[in-house]
């Protein structure tokens, strides 16, 4: 199989259509998104999206999830507000009102619960970014804003049915092929990370290395890739930016500290000093 022409994106794209914050800007330019993640056994993902989100630039961010979590997480992330039960209400068809966009997934154990919440999501008109325990095999429904989901190979395995070393022998194709067929920004994550778009568009990341080979990281470029979809205007750029600035991390800790001992946490803690240079 062959997919079509690719690009990789540069730091010359990302110099092109990064914005700039406007000096004028409130909260509200940027958006409020709302992050579904975490349970009582998996609190870090929520933890670890919501500190991606905000070092991100997103203006507001609400974290649905458990009272558990929200009550852990609300010493370590107090510029976060709290929807109690999140997933819950999304599913008995209460969307927290004036958001921007919605991640859902990370740290969610619930499958049947996650089914449900999408159905109601899908009916929004806010653009939906699906990893992790929202990943599954499923149609994608057409509709107006954007749907972005970020598999690592195991769960586009998971998503398609094909076994992971066919997948990694085609990455570009077969991100390509999902992405048309199902009409969603397909972002296959591994090392040079494919982002696929439904015209067909197709871009490869060069940044990043195996310090991001641990649990965690993942659940940082989702809360990355909430708030560059809230508050970029181009949703292309945004996707693929957000991807390069988290590569862009691990390559900046990997000039001086050794990639094993970088943590997901520290991704976040980084970006402030990457995007220094792009503002
Ligand atoms: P999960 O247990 O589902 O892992 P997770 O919670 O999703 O972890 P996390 O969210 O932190 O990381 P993610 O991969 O989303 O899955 C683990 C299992 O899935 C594994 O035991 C394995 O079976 C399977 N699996 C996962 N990745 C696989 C792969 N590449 N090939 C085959 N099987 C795989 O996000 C990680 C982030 O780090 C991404 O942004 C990714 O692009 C980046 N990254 C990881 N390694 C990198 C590298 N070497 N170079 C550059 N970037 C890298
Ligand atoms: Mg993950």
């Amino acid at each position: 199989p062959q997919e079509s022409k690719w690009q990789v994106w540069t730091e010359e794209h990302v110099k092109r259509t990064f914005q700039k914050r406007e000096q004028k800007a409130h909260k509200g330019t940027f958006g409020t998104g709302l992050l579904l993640a975490g349970s009582d056994e998996m609190p870090g993902s929520a933890l670890l999206a919501g500190i991606g989100a905000l070092r991100s630039g997103i203006g507001k961010l609400t974290i649905g999830t458990s009272r558990f979590v929200a009550g852990v997480l609300a010493g370590r992330i107090p510029e976060a507000m709290y929807a109690h039960d999140g997933l819950q209400k999304v599913v008995n068809g209460q969307v927290p009102k004036g958001m921007k966009a919605c991640a859902i997934g990370p740290g969610l154990p619930n499958p049947e619960e996650i089914e449900q919440a999408l159905k109601v999501l899908f009916q929004s008109d806010l653009p939906l970014i699906i990893d992790a325990g929202a990943l599954q095999e499923r149609r994608y429904p057409s509709r107006k804003a954007e749907i972005i989901l970020t598999p690592h190979p195991g769960e586009f395995s998971k998503m398609t049915g094909i076994p992971v070393p066919d997948i990694q022998k085609n990455r570009l194709y077969f991100a390509q092929k999902y992405a048309q067929e199902q009409g969603v920004i397909t972002v296959l994550k591994g090392r040079n990370t494919v982002i696929a778009f439904p015209d067909g568009d197709l871009f490869v990341n060069e940044t990043g290395n195996a310090g991001l080979a641990k649990g965690g990281t993942g659940d940082t470029l989702t809360g990355m890739l909430l708030a560059f979809v809230s508050a970029e205007k181009d949703i292309k750029s945004a996707v693929a930016n957000a991807v390069y600035f988290h590569g862009c991390s691990a390559d900046h800790w990997g000039k001086t500290k050794a990639q094993r001992g970088l943590l997901a946490s520290d991704v976040s803690e980084l970006l402030p000093d990457i995007m220094k240079s792009f503002e």
